[in-house]
């Protein structure tokens, strides 16, 4: 179907598209380093990731320097549309020294703020909490070692700083978010006290206070991980509670939570609470909580509830999966794209007969629409917007997947 009629088709069910097209354009996402190579990073050292979030599998291609991240980066922003952010870990850093997280600086991160400027990319930032031998115990700033919380509450306060400094010199206020590995495998007998440990680390941490255009706080809870089953010293009610008190954004990670919850009926309550939502679109499945993401319906519906509740101005929306069993860029890409698939299907509904059939109780009104609009020309419209932003769709953008990830398969 062409664009042409496909437009009208929405205009019979009151819908704008150009008013959608221009809209989704402007909605960035964070596309998250970490996906590029495996959640390895770039300090002198081996082995796997920690903190019960290993990636598993052993596709070729894997990025293994900066340069070849940025080259992988480069290729999949390329066949994404629109301009986009990149959230980088602590880990990542680019420099011959070898400092250890605790010593990290603003200038071993120079080198991806000129390269983002250069591509015309925000940043986002996140201290890297495990992965290191001061978090094998997988307790990090709820240790009740004084001298390990210190180490980290250091990392967390650089981190924050360096975070700043990219915001300033790039003009946009990165995210820093703070994820900690913290939790017991077996039920603890005090769950109080590494709770007020954590809260201590957090506030000493944050006692810095940082113009909100500079960075911005966010804070991620965890129902459960591989090696922490029993107990998340950081879980969803702590750092609601934190994040509410002392003004943070709250990440939500979809990954996070009971198989049964639902992320997207989170959103409005949260945001009755908190100013600004940092999310992590992320897909569970059983025990793992980093799937590539599919344009499925949990993905719909948080597209839906940033749309119908007028959130998007306020989320920060972030990706967090992680498959080394395919291409890396072929999921930073898909993903990505399905991600800006499902915000244009919420931003091309009928909301107002939606909302109007609701409140008059009409609920069997709202179920015919609901699935009558199921069946529009979602794809001619996002075909459109893949033209306008010269990208490739369908057996190109296949062909072009294919070529890149063959001319990465030598690395070894
Ligand atoms: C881990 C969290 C966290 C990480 C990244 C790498 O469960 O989701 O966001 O995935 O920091
Ligand atoms: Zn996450």
């Amino acid at each position: 179907m062409s664009y042409e009629s496909a437009k009208a088709t929405f205009a019979d069910w009151g819908v704008d598209t150009e008013a959608a097209l221009t809209k989704l354009a402007e909605i960035p996402i964070s596309m998250h380093c970490w996906q590029g190579d495996d959640v390895v990073g770039f300090e002198a050292k081996s082995g796997n990731s920690g903190g019960g979030i290993q990636a598993t599998g052993s596709h070729p291609g894997r990025a293994r320097t900066p340069d070849e991240l940025r080259a992988d980066l480069e290729f999949s922003y390329g066949m994404i549309p629109g301009s986009h952010r990149l959230n980088l870990h602590a880990c990542y850093l680019d420099t011959d020294q070898h400092p250890d997280r605790d010593e990290i600086e603003y200038s071993h991160f120079a080198p991806w703020v000129d390269w983002a400027k250069d591509q015309g990319l925000g940043l986002d930032f996140n201290p890297t909490f495990f992965a290191h031998a001061k978090a094998d115990d997988n307790l990090t700033l709820s240790h009740p070692d004084q001298g390990i919380r210190d180490f980290w509450i250091e990392h967390g306060k650089r981190s924050r700083d360096i975070a700043a400094q990219m915001g300033a010199a790039l003009g946009s206020a990165p995210v820093n978010n703070i994820w900690v590995p913290d939790g017991y495998k077996d039920t603890p007998v005090d769950r109080m006290a590494p709770r007020q440990r954590l809260e201590q680390s957090l506030t000493a941490m944050m006692a810095q206070k940082y113009d909100k255009t500079q960075m911005l706080d966010a804070v991620e809870s965890k129902l459960f991980g591989i090696g922490v089953e029993a107990c998340t010293v950081g879980s969803h009610e702590f750092y609601m509670g934190y994040a509410i008190r002392n003004e943070t954004l709250l990440c939500l990670d979809m990954g996070h939570f009971h198989p049964t919850e639902n992320v997207a009926d989170k959103l409005s309550s949260v945001a009755l609470s908190v100013d600004e939502i940092l999310l992590h679109v992320s897909r569970p499945m059983r025990w793992d909580s980093d799937h590539v993401i599919l344009l499925d319906d949990a993905i719909l519906q948080v597209a839906q509830e940033l749309v119908s509740a007028s959130l998007l101005d306020r989320t920060h929306i972030g990706l967090d999966f992680f498959d080394a069993t395919i291409s890396r860029t072929a999921a930073w890409v898909i993903g990505t794209r399905n991600m800006q698939k499902a915000l244009l299907r919420a931003l091309l509904a009928p909301w107002n007969k939606l909302k109007d059939a609701e409140t008059q109780l009409d609920f069997t009104s709202r179920l015919v629409v609901t699935e009558e609009t199921k069946d529009l020309p979602y794809g001619a419209i996002w075909l459109e917007f893949c033209d306008r932003m010269e990208v490739a769709t369908g057996k190109v953008l296949i062909s072009d997947l294919a070529r890149y990830q063959t001319s990465v398969e030598g690395r070894g």
